[in-house]
């Protein structure tokens, strides 16, 4: 077929349809919009520009560590540079990524709202983040933070001079930020749902967003009284984590952890969520066990609060405490686990096509899988205790959140990009991206398991020699990373600007967002769609799946030999 007769072939200098992006085209029609997918643009992107931030840091960090000296930064400045890579990582980057970008984006298209509960609440957490950002930035550029991103007392409320008041400060306003939004979707799921949306029928991706919600609402305020207590004990000299006044400084991991383990969940549901979406659009099967993977959801959001203890085996809390936390640390892993078999037999028997969107979603199950399992050696006590502050930790978390988060994060960015733009980016070019983001990921953070086995510890910007071989392996596959992580900026500027017109729904993909034009109306449907069926409707019973319209692979398949039945 040649290229002008396929559809949604562009027809350059066509002007487009009124949709939600040419509804105003001022920097103040954006800056104060009402409406969730400009929202989500906004969020898009601010996290890019944190994103790139903390990857700069990273990056000098990974240089540092080729060689054995401590030769480039001092281990002061290594210091910043590791609290400076935490601190936006995790609170700019990583705990809004897929809620705020994605979630605002898709949630209400797919149950069928026109928008979120409440759209004014949504840009005003918008500001909200923006403000703590800056707050957080500044402070680490005045002069940097020293603390790691884990605030750690005593050494943050009575030895550090660095900008710690400041730092906490804007991890706190962010975290009415987060409030915000959680409270938003929240209620946007029980209120806004279309006719026939029951909870039941709910698509996955929905489920894990108002899982996360509930977790971002009961569990961000524990964070923000800890920081608070930080404040007043620097600013006030109250006293609470000093035994000399009857303090204790490990009341602060206690209610750290207590935010900051249900955070692990706030970072990697929304992960699974767009996963579900992905592998069952491209293996063309209804997703397998759906009330499970809901259970298996509200699981992880219930049970992630009652395992904060296994972050302080070290901490001298009391063996029977540890051996508690230890066991509850083990069935969390339970539902983990159930969604992990669930995808598995999702794909088993599919019609599997790899487009750049499934493998990144490949990618996260394998990723996720090897760095929960590394959870389960961590969760029990000998081997805790082992590796404790060394490079196991810093291979298992990166393992879940970028190899898994963000994975997931790209595999539902490369899903919905047509829809968010109405255009179609290169698929080879970004087939090519997720490979080697794949590569690149397991170069990088594998050896580190290795490394922190043999002992090398954390935080640290010198070591003996004998760990060069390893470093300069992790350091090698951080730059295939960048490089990796720079290439989608070039193909989606690309398809910005000259990519093939999308259609409503290029993947054939059944969830309610396909419903409707891309990209959007402002109001998202012309006439509000009705539900008559269960979600992941890809295989209707005795019939052929159904086909996706432009399958690059969809050839290759035709030349198959005719199955006689
Ligand atoms: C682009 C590739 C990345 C590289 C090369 C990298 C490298 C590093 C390095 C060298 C450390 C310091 C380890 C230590 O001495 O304790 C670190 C810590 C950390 N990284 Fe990354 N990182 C990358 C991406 C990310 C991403 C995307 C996230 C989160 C989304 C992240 C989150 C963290 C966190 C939370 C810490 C702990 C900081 C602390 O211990 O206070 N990293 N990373
Ligand atoms: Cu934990």
């Amino acid at each position: 077929m040649t290229d002008a007769a396929r559809p949604g072939t562009p027809d350059r200098g066509y002007s487009l349809p009124p949709s939600y992006l040419n509804a105003g085209t001022t920097l103040k029609s954006w800056l104060l919009t009402t409406d969730h997918k400009r929202i989500g643009l906004l969020y898009l992107a601010s996290i890019t520009v944190f994103f790139m931030i903390g990857g700069i840091a990273a990056a000098v960090m990974r240089t540092e560590l080729m060689t054995p000296a401590g030769d480039l930064v001092s281990a002061d400045t290594y210091n910043r540079l590791f609290t400076l890579h935490g601190v936006i990582m995790v609170w700019f980057f990583l705990i809004p990524a897929v809620p705020t970008t994605l979630g605002n984006f898709v949630l209400p298209l797919a149950i069928g709202a026109r928008d979120v509960a409440f759209p004014r609440l949504n840009l005003f957490s918008w500001y909200l983040n923006i403000a703590g950002g800056s707050l957080a930035l500044s402070a680490l550029l005045l002069g940097g933070v020293d603390t790691g991103w884990t605030f750690y007392t005593p050494y943050s409320t009575l030895y550090s001079n660095s900008y710690v008041t400041l730092a906490a400060a804007g991890v706190f306003v962010a975290g009415f930020s987060s409030i915000a939004t959680g409270l938003n979707f929240i209620v946007t799921v029980h209120t806004q749902r279309t006719e026939g949306m029951g909870w039941m029928r709910l698509p996955l991706f929905v489920w894990s967003i108002y899982a996360t919600s509930i977790i971002l609402v009961l569990a961000t305020p524990a964070l923000a009284i800890v920081l608070a207590m930080i404040v007043g004990e620097r600013v006030f000299d109250l006293g609470l984590f000093d035994p000399r006044r009857g303090g204790d400084p490990i009341l602060f991991q206690h209610i750290f952890w207590f935010y900051s383990h249900p955070a692990v969940y706030i970072m990697i549901l929304p992960g699974m969520g767009v996963v579900t979406e992905v592998l069952t659009c491209f293996s063309r099967r209804k997703v397998f066990g759906y009330e499970a993977m809901v259970f298996a959801i509200l699981g992880i959001a219930i049970f992630g609060f009652f395992v904060w203890g296994h972050h302080m085996f070290v901490s001298g809390q009391s063996t029977f405490a540890s051996l508690i936390f230890s066991l509850l640390s083990f069935v969390i892993a339970v539902p983990s686990a159930i969604k992990v078999f669930n995808w598995s037999a999702t794909l088993y028997g599919g019609h599997i096509t790899f487009e750049a969107s499934m493998l990144y979603a490949l990618g996260f199950v394998g990723l996720f899988t090897m760095g929960g399992l590394t959870g389960l050696f961590l969760a029990s006590i000998p081997i805790d205790v082992h590796v404790t502050d060394t490079y196991f930790i810093v291979a298992h978390f990166h393992y879940i959140m970028v190899g898994g988060m963000v994975s997931a994060f790209f595999a539902g960015l490369h899903f919905w990009w047509p829809k968010i733009t109405g255009r179609m980016y290169s698929e080879g070019f970004a087939r090519a991206a997720a490979l080697l983001m794949f590569v690149g990921f397991n170069v990088t953070f594998f050896p580190q398991f290795i490394l922190g086995f043999m002992g090398m510890p954390r935080r640290y910007w010198s070591y003996p020699p004998e760990f060069q071989i390893l470093n300069l392996m992790s350091s090698f596959g951080a730059m295939i990373l960048t490089l990796a992580y720079a290439l989608p900026m070039i193909y989606f500027a690309l398809s910005l600007w000259r990519g093939r017109m999308a259609g409503d729904n290029p993947w054939r993909a059944t969830g309610l967002e396909w419903a409707t034009a891309s990209p959007p109306p402002r109001e998202n449907f012309v006439q509000r769609p009705v539900v008559d069926r269960a979600p992941y409707d890809y295989h209707p019973a005795h019939g052929e799946p159904t086909e996706r319209e432009d399958d690059p692979d969809r050839e290759k398949r035709d030349d198959r030999p005719e199955d006689p039945a």
